[in-house]
């Protein structure tokens, strides 16, 4: 490794390249929380443009690598002696675990079950006070409590695990080890189930930069369905705040719900993008929403996601900063004045994922 531990806190951080990972690894280093090692693996959806401002940043250590490489993560753990260990490191979109479940295992399990032994053997050599404030937090989503029919409670913590999909089936094994290895050996475990993020630097594979993709190079908008399943959706800085809060108050063997009280069906939030753009970037080729087409469903798609997040708001002292049509704008706004962004993530790879997953829809 290049560059040597620096002086006070340091974070281990996993998948700090990706959407919500990089959002929280500026955030850290803005704040002067911690210095953070940054270790992700590059997939598809890494983006080392999403940590240009940080790169030169001496409390910013970026490795390249897999969380299940042993070998590299006992280096990594033996030579940093990280304070706190942030897993975001996974494979992350739905139709994606539908046309191939096996990365999902590679990584969501196999890989987070090796990256837990290797921590637990370092974390057992470490002196007494040091083990004790030692904090593993693993970032999960409410997806892995199945779906909801429209009118039943939101998901709480105590919710039985139910899952449909094969990204959720893989994100709820992650969950079970992780319980596992603080139940098992005592390891100082969190997690937190978060509901669906929105904001800058989101891969365009997700819903909201997709709409705005194919809106603004005059592509269809695809619809999965009728368009009334709902998402709670939460602004990626306000998850990261939760994460924060969950790393300093947080209970070792608990479990947070995060959301942000902001259902709303996908019919509504790909017109309000429509709208959005109509207003900020007309087309004279007429309304945005023209270009929204229903396409065959999503296998086994999750009718409906809400969650209450009462306990992370009581006992953390918890609240999102971000309302969600303020948000949404800005977020608008953040793509369109970030094009080169936008340009360079739809590389070659990008274009067969979209011509696979909708040619036939
Ligand atoms: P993302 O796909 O944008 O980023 C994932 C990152 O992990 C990428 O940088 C990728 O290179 C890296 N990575 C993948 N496999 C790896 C491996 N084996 N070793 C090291 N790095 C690896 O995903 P995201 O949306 O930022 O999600 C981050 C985490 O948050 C995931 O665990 C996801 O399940 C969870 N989550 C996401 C949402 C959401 O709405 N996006 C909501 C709740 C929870
Ligand atoms: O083209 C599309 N058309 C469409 O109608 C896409 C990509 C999605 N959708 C629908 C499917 C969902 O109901 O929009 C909704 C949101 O879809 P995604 O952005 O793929 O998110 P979702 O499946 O809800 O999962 C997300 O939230 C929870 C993240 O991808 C997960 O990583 C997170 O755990």
């Amino acid at each position: 490794m290049p560059k040597k531990r620096p002086e006070g806190k340091l974070y281990l951080v996993t998948g700090g390249a990706g959407f919500i990972g990089s959002c929280f690894v500026l955030d850290c280093l803005a704040r002067k929380q911690a210095a953070v090692l940054n270790l992700d693996k590059l997939t598809y959806s890494g983006n080392l443009q999403n940590l240009a401002a940080v790169m030169d940043d001496p409390r910013h250590i970026f490795a390249t690598g897999d969380i299940g490489d042993t070998a590299l993560v006992d280096e990594l753990l033996e030579n940093y002696a990280p304070e706190a260990i942030i897993n975001f490191a996974a494979e992350s979109h739905v139709d994606r675990s539908i046309v191939d479940p096996t990365p999902f295992v590679d990584a969501n399990v196999a890989g987070l079950c090796s990256f837990l032994g290797a921590t637990l053997r370092w974390w057992r050599k470490l002196p007494a006070g040091q083990a004790a404030t030692f904090r593993f937090l693993h970032i999960s989503t409410d997806e892995v409590f199945g779906s909801l029919g429209p009118t039943d409670p939101a998901f709480t913590e105590k919710t039985p695990y139910a899952p449909n999909s094969p990204y959720s089936a893989s994100k709820a094994a992650s969950d079970h080890f992780v319980r596992a290895f603080h139940e098992t050996y005592g390891l100082p475990t969190l997690i937190t189930n978060c509901s669906n993020n929105y904001g800058p630097r989101q891969f365009p594979e997700k819903l909201i930069p997709l709409v705005l993709l194919n809106a603004l190079s005059g592509r269809d908008i695809p619809i999965y369905g009728k368009g009334d399943n709902v998402r709670d959706w939460l602004h990626v800085e306000d998850h990261c705040a939760a994460i924060n809060l969950t790393l300093e108050r947080g209970t070792p063997g608990e479990s947070y719900n995060i959301g942000g009280r902001s259902e709303r069906r996908n019919l509504e939030v790909i017109e309000a993008i429509c709208a959005l753009l109509d207003k900020v970037r007309p087309d004279p080729q007429g309304h945005y929403a023209r270009l929204i087409r229903h396409v065959q469903d999503r296998p086994g798609h999750d009718r409906r996601y809400a969650i209450d997040c009462g306990k992370i708001e009581h006992e953390l002292g918890w609240k999102p900063a971000h309302d969600f049509t303020r948000g949404l704008a800005e977020t608008v706004d953040w793509y369109l004045n970030n094009p080169d962004w936008l340009a360079a993530v739809q590389s070659g790879a990008y274009r067969n994922w979209v011509e696979k997953n909708y040619h036939n829809r």
